[in-house]
């Protein structure tokens, strides 16, 4: 297969439901009228059957019932369930790499690294549910103790977005589960076979243990079954990923409502690149922070800020490795830069570079569509390159493609403003040798984001940490370390081994 062979969907299509039925998914279940494309050719794979807002509803019951059953398995129990669904996801991480690729368009490296980031959330709440720690703590009264005690919350709904159409389910559910909740699933419309695949892979397991099946539920369709989703009292918890726009939408009505909400939205990564750093791994850190996913990661770099004496030669080296860049069909070996995900990407890529050009800003790598003749549906583009006079606008502004505005600075602290300067707050890199400055930019002062690195890229960010980010981002935490606490409710329990009655406080109250 060569990287500028585009497969039609002849070959795609079946490809694609082979993977899903190895996976364990009954294929003609979840045939249908919806249309369903690939980003590699932009050609139908066949229609998909997606869920009416009814069938939302039903889901909710069947998950509330399972959960009454869940919430009663030991955690380590329910531990034993996610560890043989990460087992069965390593046997089956070349069939969900494949499905992403053909679904979303993602490099083979990168799809397999997705379904890597699964095992690894697995195998993290496997040891989590052997913790679930509450505190204890002293209390003000003799014979008195207090304790905290972390439950079990309810149904969790997860609606997760197009470029991470599995792993960012599985942050979510393989914590959800050992926390002893029900997840119901909204994936991308863009992604129905991962995700039936995904949660066919989950089922299996559920059944070996003799789970409640109910307690992993799917529902496919648009925006109105997320939004069943988001208005549903019986859904405790709406972990939402997607764009800025939608969670001002999900933010407010799940709240209305008294319900928690997640958010994982908009980013408008950057990286400070200071006269001290290493120029070399710089580039390649910024090359695949800024190219890599074709620049439709959250956390993909879309803003650098170079020290104005090293500017010129960064832009330079980043241009010439821009134009070195393998472009193309996402399952060639070699590829490291495959499609967008649709036509309306490709248009807002358009519209942002005309806009910044406005805003005189100067292309200096990339900014051409490629590859149209072979696949003239399909949107390959090359990775741009954009040198601002300023932080105007459009580089305030997140645009879903591979977009990478490059600025100056003077004064390391003019850079950190700048960084700081843009309504979202996801992630953040400096690049320096300087050790002051690499702590100045992690420290209260410094970087307002959710995610702050120092010698690395804004992507790629591990499981062990717990992920996501500030302001427009939605202030929402995933994954790794003390995230667990969003899907569980604590109770604070006062317990009096005195045979008195003392009151908190001093307070008497003797009748
Ligand atoms: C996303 O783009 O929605 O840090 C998630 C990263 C990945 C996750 C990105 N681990 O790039």
């Amino acid at each position: 297969m060569s990287r500028t062979e585009i497969p039609g969907s002849d070959v795609l299509g079946p490809q694609a439901l082979a993977a899903a039925r190895r996976c364990g998914v009954e294929v003609d279940a979840v045939t249908g009228e919806a249309a369903h494309r690939s980003p590699v050719n932009g050609a139908s794979l066949g229609g998909v059957r997606w869920s009416s807002p009814a069938e939302v509803d039903t889901a909710v019951t069947r998950a509330h019932e399972a959960f009454l059953a869940w919430r009663r398995t030991p955690a380590p129990a329910r531990g034993a369930v996610v560890k043989r669904f990460g087992e069965l996801l390593t046997q089956h991480k070349a069939d969900l790499g494949e499905l992403i690729s053909l679904e979303v368009g993602k490099i083979t490296s990168e799809a397999l690294g997705e379904v890597q980031e699964m095992i690894d959330i697995c195998d993290f709440a496997v040891g989590l549910s052997r913790q679930l720690y509450g505190r204890t703590t002293v209390s003000e009264r003799p014979g008195h103790r207090l304790m905290e005690t972390w439950h079990p919350l309810g149904v969790v709904g997860v609606i997760s977005a197009f470029n991470f159409p599995a792993a960012v389910w599985s942050w979510n559910t393989a914590i959800a589960l050992v926390c002893g909740d029900a997840v119901i699933w909204k994936p991308s419309e863009q992604a129905p076979l991962t995700a039936w695949s995904c949660a066919a892979l989950l089922d299996r397991a559920l059944v070996e243990h003799g789970a409640p099946p109910a307690v992993s539920q799917v529902v496919v369709g648009g925006p109105e079954i997320g939004e069943e989703l988001v208005d549903h009292s019986g859904v405790a918890l709406v972990s939402a990923t997607g764009s800025t726009r939608m969670g001002r939408t999900v933010g407010p009505r799940v709240a209305n409502r008294f319900g928690r909400s997640l958010l994982e939205l908009d980013g408008n990564n950057a990286a400070i690149v200071a006269p001290s750093a290493d120029l070399d791994l710089t580039l390649r850190g910024v090359v695949f922070a800024a190219a890599g996913t074709a620049g439709q990661r959250c956390t993909t770099m879309r803003r650098v800020i170079a020290h104005r004496s090293i500017a010129g030669q960064l832009t330079e080296r980043l241009a010439a490795a821009y134009a070195r860049l393998p472009i193309g069909n996402p399952m060639a070996e070699g590829t490291l830069v495959g499609p967008l995900v649709h036509g309306a990407a490709y248009e807002a890529m358009t519209k942002a570079i005309s806009r910044a050009e406005s805003e005189g800003g100067r292309v200096v790598a990339g900014g051409e569509r490629v590859l149209a003749e072979a696949a003239e549906q399909a949107f390959y583009v090359q990775p741009t390159i954009l040198t601002m006079p300023d932080q105007t606008e459009v580089v305030r502004s997140e645009t879903f493609a591979p977009l990478l505005y490059v600025m100056t600075y003077d004064e390391f602290d003019e850079a950190i403003a700048l960084n700081n300067a843009v309504p979202q707050g996801l992630s953040s890199s400096v690049f320096t040798s300087d050790q002051a400055e690499a702590e100045l930019f992690v420290s209260a002062e410094g970087s307002d984001c959710g995610i702050v690195n120092v010698n690395i890229g804004t992507s790629g960010a591990e499981i062990g940490g717990a992920f996501g980010g500030e302001k427009e981002t939605g202030g929402g935490r995933e994954s790794g370390s003390d995230a667990w606490r969003a899907y569980m409710r604590r109770a604070t329990n006062t317990i009096n081994y005195s045979g008195e009655l003392p009151l908190a406080q001093g307070v008497d109250f003797s009748v």
